[in-house]
């Protein structure tokens, strides 16, 4: 089964978004195998963003995810990795659909809620960089047959 990494980030902690995001990734009929609040160090946020290190907006980036505590989860199921970048929306909020998290919560570029994996491989990767393989659960739901 497929996983992904989400994160709300500090925007959407600091709005009380939690909760929500949380909702409308398990109403869609993932499931959760690992969470935690949690501070990023500038060196796991580097990590993490090292795509995008010669960016100009590189070190605006790596002080807004260390800026304050981020919600780190991973998510299970079919197509979760695709599915859930379309549920968040363009990265640019004045681009995303209503109806999607960030075209739903975000008005900014550089404050746009939460983050999720792009490929099977950054999936792999980030899970890695947040998670330990003692941190996740593996477990079934009688409920998934109906999903
Ligand atoms: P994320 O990695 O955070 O989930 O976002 P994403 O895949 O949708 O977008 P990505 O291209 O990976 O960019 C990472 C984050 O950098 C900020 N950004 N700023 N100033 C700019 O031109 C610019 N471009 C991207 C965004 O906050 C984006 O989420
Ligand atoms: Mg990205």
């Amino acid at each position: 089964m497929e996983r992904t990494y989400l994160m709300v980030k500090p925007d959407g902690v600091q709005r009380n978004l939690i909760g929500e995001i949380v909702t409308r990734f398990e109403k869609k009929g993932f499931q959760l195998v690992g969470a935690k609040l949690m501070s990023v160090s500038e060196e796991t946020a580097k990590k993490h963003y090292a795509e995008h290190s010669e960016r100009p907006f590189f070190g605006e980036l790596v002080n807004f995810i260390t800026s304050g505590p981020v919600f780190a989860m991973v998510w299970e199921g079919e197509n979760v990795i695709k599915t859930a970048r379309t549920m968040m929306g363009a990265t640019n909020p004045a681009d995303s659909a209503p109806g999607t998290i960030r075209g739903d919560y975000a008005a900014q570029l550089s404050m746009n809620i939460i983050h999720g994996s792009d490929s099977p491989e950054s999936a792999e990767r980030e899970i890695g960089i947040f998670f330990t393989a003692e941190e996740l659960c593996e477990y079934e739901k009688a409920v998934n047959v109906w999903v």
